[in-house]
C-alpha cells in the first residue's frame, strides 16, 4: 500500500484543480512545503518579501488573468497579513484562494494567554465565501476543491484554507487522491455562471427603461467581472442610452466611447452629477453603490429614480438604494437578453433620449476642455494633471496596462484615463486601499505576459510596499511606475486645509527622491520637477525593456476639483456638525492656493455641485 504525505497530497490537489500560480514567502515551516509545491504541483512559484504583498500579488494576478491563483503563508501573523489583501479581493470578487498553515492544536477562542491557541480561520470569516481547517492528510482534497468551488459559485470571491503542519507531515493512502479529477489546465479562465434573468423581472425592466425620458445605464465592477462589456456598449450604443461607471467599473466601458458620459464615478465632474440627479431610470448594472457612489442616495442622487439593479449576488438588492426591479442573474447574460428584447421589438430611442444624451456629451466636452487647459497652464512645479496626461499618452504610445495607487492620484489618473479596455486598469475600488500598487503591478504583470504595466502611484502608497522593488527587479517584469510625489497624504491633508485649519496630523511627508531609492534598487529611474522635462522623462522610460522609476515632484497645493464631491458623499455626516466659522477660516489660511486654483474649485462647485450650467443646458 503506497503512502504519501501530506504536503504531496496538497500538491497533487492542487495539480488536480488547475491552480497554476502561488504566492509565498519565505518563512520558517514553509520551506519544506514549497519545495514539494515547486517540484509536484506543477504550479509556478513567486517569492514576495511579505505577506500582505504577496496576497495582493495573487489578486493582482487572479483579476488580470481570470486565472486561478492562490497565496500560501505560514500561520499566526503571518496569515493574519493576508487578510488586508484577502478583503480587498472580497470587496472586488476575486476568486482567490487563500491558504495559511495554523496551529495543530484546536483553537480555544482566546480564552488562553497562548497567542498559537486563537482561532486564525475565524479571522477571514466575514471576508470569504467558504473556510475550512484540515489536521489530517486525507482531508485536504476534498477541502481544496470545496475552497475552489465557493470561491466561484455565484459572486466570486476568495476562499480560506487552514493547513495544521501535521497534516502534512503525517502520510495517508495513496487511494485519497482517487477524489481528485485529472489535472485541470491552469491556464483555464474562470468564468462566472452564466445565469439567465427569469422572464418577469426581465419585462418589467423592460417596460420602465421604454417609459423612461432620461434612461442611465450605471456599469459597476460586477460588469468587469462578468466579461459583459461589449454586451453593455451594444446596448447602449444600439439604443442610445448613456453609460456612467462607479470607480470599479472603470474601464467597463471606455471613457471616449460616444454614449460614456466620461471618466468613472464622480471623476466626470459635472456630467456625473447631472446625470445622476436628473436621470429618471437607471438601469444599474453590477454596482453595489457604496459609500464612493454616494450610496445612490439623495441630496446628490435624484430623489424619483427608478431603479432596476441587476446582480449575480442578491444580497446586494436594497442595501442602500431600493429598487423598482430586481433581476437576479449574470451581468453579460441580461444585458444580452435586454438587448435581444429590444431589438426584437424593433425599439429605437425616442428624440427625448437623444436630446438627453446631447446634453451629457455636451458637459462631458466642456469639462475636458476645462480639465485639460487647468493642467496646461504654466505651474511652477508639473501640475497632477499634466502628469496624468502625460501617463495616458505612455498608456496610448506603450499599449500598457494601468495600475493605480493613492488618494487624489487616482482621481487624476481617472479623470485623464484615455480610452481604457477593462481589463486595462486595476485598483482595489472596493475597499479603496492604499498600498496594493507596487505588488498588484507584479501580478498584474505576471499575468499580462510581456505587456508593460504602468503603475501610477501616491507617494504616500508608493512607500507601503518598497521593498517590492526587489521583486521587480528580480523578475525583471516591464513595470513603469509613475511616482506622483507631493510629499503628502494629500487626499487627506486637504481635509486638514480646508476644514480643520490647516492643523496637519500626520499627513505631510519629508521631501524624498523616490528616483534615488529605485536606483538603489537597481532599477533606472528618473526626478521631473519641471513640466519641460516630461516628454525626456516618457522617452527615457520608453527606451528601457525591464522596470524603470519616473519620480514626478508636485505640488501639494494643488487638488483634483473632483474631491470636492468624493468629500461630500464620504464625509457627509461629518461635514454636518462643521462649526462653519472654522472652515470659513480654513478658506482664509488658504488663501496662498491663489486666485486660479480657487477659480477651478468655484467652477466646479457651480457646475457640478450646484449644476449651474444655463450654456450646456441651451446647447451652447
Ligand atoms: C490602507 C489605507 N490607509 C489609509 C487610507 C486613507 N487615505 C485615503 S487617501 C490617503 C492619502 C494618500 O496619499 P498618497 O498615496 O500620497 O496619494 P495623494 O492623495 O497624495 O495623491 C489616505 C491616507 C486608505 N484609503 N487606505
Ligand atoms: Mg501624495
Amino acid at each position: 500500500m503506497a503512502r504519501i504525505n501530506g504536503s504531496q497530497v496538497l500538491a497533487q490537489s492542487i495539480k488536480a484543480l488547475g491552480i497554476g500560480r502561488i504566492f509565498t514567502v519565505r518563512a520558517p515551516g514553509l520551506d519544506e512545503l514549497v519545495e514539494v509545491l515547486e517540484q509536484e504541483s506543477g504550479a509556478q512559484v513567486f517569492f514576495a518579501h511579505d505577506e500582505v504583498a504577496a496576497t495582493l500579488m495573487a489578486d493582482g494576478f487572479a483579476r488580470r488573468s481570470r486565472k486561478a491563483a492562490a497565496v500560501l503563508t505560514g500561520a499566526w501573523g503571518r496569515a493574519l497579513a493576508q487578510v488586508a489583501g484577502v478583503t480587498n479581493a472580497w470587496a472586488d470578487r476575486v476568486p482567490l484562494i487563500a491558504i495559511s498553515l495554523c496551529p495543530d492544536v484546536g483553537p480555544d477562542n482566546n480564552r488562553g494567554w497562548n497567542r498559537a491557541d486563537f482561532d486564525q480561520g475565524a479571522v477571514f470569516a466575514p471576508v470569504v465565501s467558504w473556510r475550512g481547517r484540515v489536521s489530517l492528510p486525507e482531508q485536504i482534497p476534498k477541502a481544496l476543491a470545496k475552497a475552489v468551488m465557493a470561491s466561484r459559485a455565484g459572486r466570486m470571491g476568495p476562499a480560506h484554507l487552514d493547513i495544521c503542519p501535521g497534516a502534512l507531515k503525517a502520510s495517508a493512502d495513496e487511494k485519497v487522491l482517487a477524489f481528485l479529477l485529472p489535472p485541470a489546465d491552469p491556464d483555464a479562465v474562470i468564468e462566472p455562471a452564466r445565469i439567465p434573468a427569469d422572464s418577469t423581472s426581465l419585462n418589467q425592466a423592460i417596460a420602465l427603461i421604454k417609459n423612461a425620458k432620461k434612461p442611465l445605464i450605471f456599469a459597476g465592477g460586477g460588469v468587469k467581472a462578468s466579461a459583459a462589456s461589449q454586451a453593455l456598449i451594444a446596448l447602449a450604443g444600439d439604443f442610445g442610452i448613456p453609460v456612467a461607471t462607479s470607480m470599479s467599473g472603470i474601464g467597463a466601458i471606455p471613457s471616449d466611447s460616444p454614449f460614456c458620459i466620461g471618466a468613472p464615478s464622480y471623476t466626470a465632474g459635472e456630467t456625473f452629477h447631472a446625470a445622476i440627479r436628473e436621470a429618471d431610470v437607471v438601469l444599474a448594472v453590477g454596482a453595489a453603490f457604496s459609500g464612493l457612489e454616494g450610496f445612490g442616495l439623495p441630496p446628490i442622487w435624484g430623489a424619483y429614480i427608478a431603479f432596476i439593479h441587476v446582480d449575480n449576488d442578491p444580497l446586494v438588492f436594497g442595501v442602500n438604494v431600493s429598487p423598482q426591479v430586481c433581476v437576479f442573474g449574470d451581468v453579460r447574460t441580461v444585458l444580452e437578453q435586454l438587448y435581444q428584447a429590444f431589438s426584437k421589438s424593433g425599439f429605437s430611442a425616442p428624440a427625448a433620449w437623444k436630446a438627453w444624451h446631447e446634453y451629457l456629451m455636451r458637459l462631458k466636452k466642456g469639462r475636458k476642455k476645462r480639465l485639460d487647459d487647468f493642467a496646461k497652464k504654466n505651474w511652477a512645479k508639473p501640475h497632477q494633471g499634466r502628469l496624468a496626461l502625460a501617463v495616458g499618452r505612455f498608456m496610448i504610445e506603450q499599449d500598457a496596462i494601468m495600475v493605480i495607487d493613492g488618494g487624489n492620484t487616482p482621481l487624476y489618473a481617472a479623470s485623464y484615463a484615455p480610452g481604457l479596455a477593462p481589463d486595462q486598469a486595476f485598483f482595489p475600488f472596493g475597499m479603496a486601499a492604499l498600498g496594493g500598487g507596487v505588488p498588484y503591478a507584479v501580478g498584474v504583470a505576471l499575468a499580462a505576459r510581456g505587456r508593460r504595466v504602468m503603475l501610477v502611484t501616491g507617494d504616500g502608497s508608493f512607500l507601503y510596499a518598497v521593498q517590492e522593488l526587489e521583486t521587480i527587479r528580480r523578475l525583471n517584469l516591464p513595470v513603469t511606475i509613475f511616482v506622483n510625489n507631493d510629499s503628502a497624504w494629500n487626499m487627506i491633508k486637504a481635509m486638514q486645509d480646508s476644514f480643520f485649519e490647516c492643523r496637519y496630523v500626520g499627513t505631510c511627508i519629508p521631501e524624498t527622491d523616490y528616483a534615488k531609492i529605485a536606483k538603489g534598487f537597481g532599477i533606472p529611474a528618473m526626478r521631473v520637477t519641471k513640466a519641460a522635462q516630461m516628454d525626456k522623462a516618457l522617452e527615457f522610460a520608453a527606451g528601457q525593456s525591464g522596470p524603470v522609476l519616473v519620480d514626478c515632484v508636485t505640488d501639494c497645493k494643488n487638488l483634483p476639483d473632483s474631491l470636492l464631491s468624493f468629500t461630500l458623499v464620504e464625509f457627509e455626516g461629518s461635514l454636518t456638525q462643521l462649526d462653519p466659522k472654522k472652515v470659513l477660516k480654513s478658506l482664509w489660511m488658504n488663501r496662498s492656493m491663489g486666485l486660479a486654483r480657487s477659480r477651478h474649485m468655484a467652477d466646479y462647485v457651480r457646475k457640478a455641485i450646484l449644476g449651474i450650467n444655463p450654456r450646456q443646458k441651451r446647447g451652447l
